[in-house]
């Protein structure tokens, strides 16, 4: 009973609303299992269905799940290949019951660099569920943090050069209009990041986001990260006491 993470009472006042998820140890899980790493992506995939309507109906607004990084390009072509049909697959099997669930998709990342199928799936997920106006379930592809403060400085840059932009006049929401997560307005930066498979660290994702978010992580590998534990790691976060760099009045 006490430890009981069904027990696990959440305060619906203080749900987080945009929650990040480093989708981390679907290789591993394979590997524990004796099956091959693809294996695990399945599964892994099974689980971003699972989560996303967990998430959905705990009153989570965005949803953002870190798929497959500018670095993940190193592994071998035939696992690539394979996540690169994800997409795909995640349109033709799944796409049908988050529209149910009244969920919109949204991708973002580098998504030129992506075969055409994937891309053209990502875009027919994200047309499909465009008139949805539930939660944001926001895919980020290719995406490298570094990679996209480098762009945004460019158009930033290139606007100044221009002579439509002042320098002196840059400022925070200058960046966050130039950044992928612009169109999550004023929910662009999560509220709680949690990473699975016991790895603590950021691996390059939202580093300009993720200035002040609380940040979970959980030795659980992806295809094993319950509603239960998504339950669990909200808990977490509402027992902290966030401060927005700011000092702390209570204390
Ligand atoms: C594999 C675990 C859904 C981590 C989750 C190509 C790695 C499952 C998508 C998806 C991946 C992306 C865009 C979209 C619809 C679905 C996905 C990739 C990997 C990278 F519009 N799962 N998923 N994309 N995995």
């Amino acid at each position: 009973m006490f430890g009981d993470k069904q027990t696990t009472a959440l305060d619906p006042a203080r749900i987080p609303a945009h929650v990040a998820i480093i989708m981390d140890g679907n290789g591993r899980w394979a590997k524990k299992r004796f099956l091959p790493r693809i294996a695990g992506h399945k599964q892994g995939m099974e689980n971003v269905k699972v989560i996303t309507k967990a998430a959905s109906r705990l009153g989570i607004k965005v949803l953002t799940l870190y798929a497959f990084s500018t670095e993940n390009w190193k592994r071998p072509d035939s696992e690539v290949n394979y996540l690169m049909s994800l997409p795909v697959d995640f349109f033709n099997v799944f796409m049908p019951e988050l529209i149910e669930e009244n969920v919109r998709v949204q991708v973002m990342g580098e998504l030129d660099a992506l075969p055409a199928k994937t891309r053209q799936a990502a875009a027919q997920a994200e047309a499909d569920s465009a008139a949805n106006t539930g939660m944001i379930l926001n895919f980020a592809l290719n995406y490298g943090g570094r990679d996209e403060l480098i762009e945004a400085t460019r158009a930033i840059a290139t606007a100044a050069a221009a002579g439509t932009l002042d320098p002196a006049a840059i400022d925070a929401d200058t960046i966050a209009a130039h950044l992928m997560t612009r169109r999550l307005g004023d929910r662009a930066d999560p509220d709680l990041l949690i990473r699975t498979s016991g790895e603590e660290r950021l691996s390059n994702f939202l580093l300009w986001q993720l200035a002040y978010s609380e940040l979970v992580f959980t030795p659980a590998y992806w295809p094993d990260f319950s509603p239960a534990a998504l339950e669990s790691a909200i808990a977490e976060y509402q027992s902290r006491d966030r401060r927005f760099g700011g000092i702390d009045s209570n204390r």
